[in-house]
């Protein structure tokens, strides 16, 4: 038997190159920013890579809005 529900939220998980992250402030900070968007269901800075994993779902947010929000908070997003 199949299953009914296929169609269920659809997720993406994206790794960013963030700048200026240098301590555990700056991950509480990137991971708050991020965290409070709607559509986020997972945010995690890792300082010392300089890197953000984030989880979304494309249908509620974009990869801009996040992007942008880390901006705000004060750290460069790098392609
Ligand atoms: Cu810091």
């Amino acid at each position: 038997m199949s299953h009914c529900c296929s169609h269920g939220p659809v997720r993406s998980d994206i790794t960013l190159n963030v700048a200026g992250m240098s301590c555990a402030h700056c991950k509480k900070a990137v991971e708050t920013s991020v965290g409070v968007l709607p559509g986020v269901s997972k945010v995690e800075a890792i300082v010392d890579q300089g890197k953000v994993n984030v989880s979304f779902d494309p249908s509620k947010i974009n990869l801009d809005d996040i992007k942008k929000a880390i901006e705000d908070a004060g750290y460069d997003v790098q392609e």
